[in-house]
């Protein structure tokens, strides 16, 4: 069995090692062009040109959860596009989305800022039974997400395409289900894929919804947010503030507006990393399943897009 790597931005050597290690059958090589053709391909961010070279393969395995920038490529029709399912993300996701939304609650950044002036200042506690923490998109993320708040004992509602039930957390669904969803939603956590249906979906009307002073954190895709209505709203006085993982362009360009926004809290790309062992072990179990004819979890449907 030959498995190609071709990964933008990451160092193919380790990788490499991995794979072999796990699967000593396998020939596994970084991919150039004129490469021989492969049965697997490990990939993240590969140029068009790999896909129209690499006329063999039967599966992509994207080494992220989100599969967006790959349905932008031309891809055939029979090629199974599978992602990460968890591979140690969903950890990651619970520690980065609880961290924002305890500072928040807890008024963190105004006890750093007390601390700067050497002032001993108490905040009013907010009322935890007033802190409905809203989770667009319930799917492995969310889902492990929702589970963390629930351990803090904040009131936690979601939303998802399909009806779901999920313990403690009270559930809508599909375009009917957003309105009440919003409606309810004190600090807004967004873990959809990118696809034509959730593009610009935080938006003036969308956000303008939420509860007043209601705060937003965005850890899916930077073209889920339209970023002019956010600076807006929180301008207005609308929203009081945000924590932003993802953006439309990455790196955020030194000029915008994000950067130094004081309600605004910027990083680089890191609510979950790709951990490379779990990966390449989840990738490898999903290869010799699919060696011996076996169904897998995480194959994209290219109708819904994720
Ligand atoms: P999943 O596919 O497991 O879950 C997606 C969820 O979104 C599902 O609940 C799905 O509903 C819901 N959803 C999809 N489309 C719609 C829609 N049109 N309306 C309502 N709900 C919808 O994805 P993951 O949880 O694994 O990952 C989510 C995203 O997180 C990734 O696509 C990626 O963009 C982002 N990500 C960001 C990282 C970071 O470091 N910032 C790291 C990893 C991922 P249903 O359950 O009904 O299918
Ligand atoms: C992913 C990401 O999709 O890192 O895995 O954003």
């Amino acid at each position: 069995m030959q498995l190609t790597f071709c990964c933008a931005h990451t160092k193919p050597e380790p990788w490499l090692a991995g794979l072999r290690a796990a699967l000593p059958d396998a020939d596994v090589s970084v991919w150039v062009p004129g490469a021989p053709l492969a049965d697997h391909a490990i990939v993240w961010a590969p140029p068009q040109a790999f896909i129209d070279e690499q006329t063999r393969l039967q599966t992509l395995f994207n080494i992220g959860a989100g599969v967006d920038g790959l349905l932008k490529l031309r891809l055939p029709p029979g090629l199974k596009v599978v992602r990460l399912d968890d591979a140690g993300m969903a950890v990651q996701m619970a520690e980065y989305v609880s961290h924002a939304v305890i500072r928040h609650f807890r008024d963190f950044d105004v006890y750093d800022a007390a601390q700067r002036e050497a002032r001993w200042a108490f905040q009013k506690p907010r009322r935890r039974e007033d802190f409905t923490v809203g989770l667009l998109g319930l799917g492995v993320l969310g889902s492990r997400v929702a589970q963390a708040l629930r351990a803090f004992e904040f009131p936690v509602l979601g939303w998802s395409r399909s009806p779901k039930a999920l313990d403690g957390v009270r559930c809508h669904h599909g375009p009917d289900g957003l309105h009440d969803f919003l409606a309810g939603t004190q600090m807004l956590v967004n873990l959809l894929p990118l696809t034509p249906d959730t593009e610009n979906l935080l938006n003036r009307d969308t956000l303008g919804r939420l509860r007043h002073g209601a705060y937003v954190i965005n850890v899916a895709r930077g073209a889920h947010l339209v970023d002019d209505d956010l600076l807006a709203l929180l301008d207005s006085g609308h929203l009081a503030g945000a924590t932003l993982d993802v953006f439309r362009n990455e790196p955020l360009p030194p000029e915008h507006p994000f950067w130094h926004h004081p309600h605004i809290t910027v990083t680089p790309h890191t609510a979950a990393r790709t951990l490379r062992d779990e990966s390449i072990a989840q990738i490898a179990r999903k290869i010799r399943a699919l060696e011996r004819g076996e169904p897998i979890a995480g194959v994209v449907d290219p109708q819904r897009g994720y």
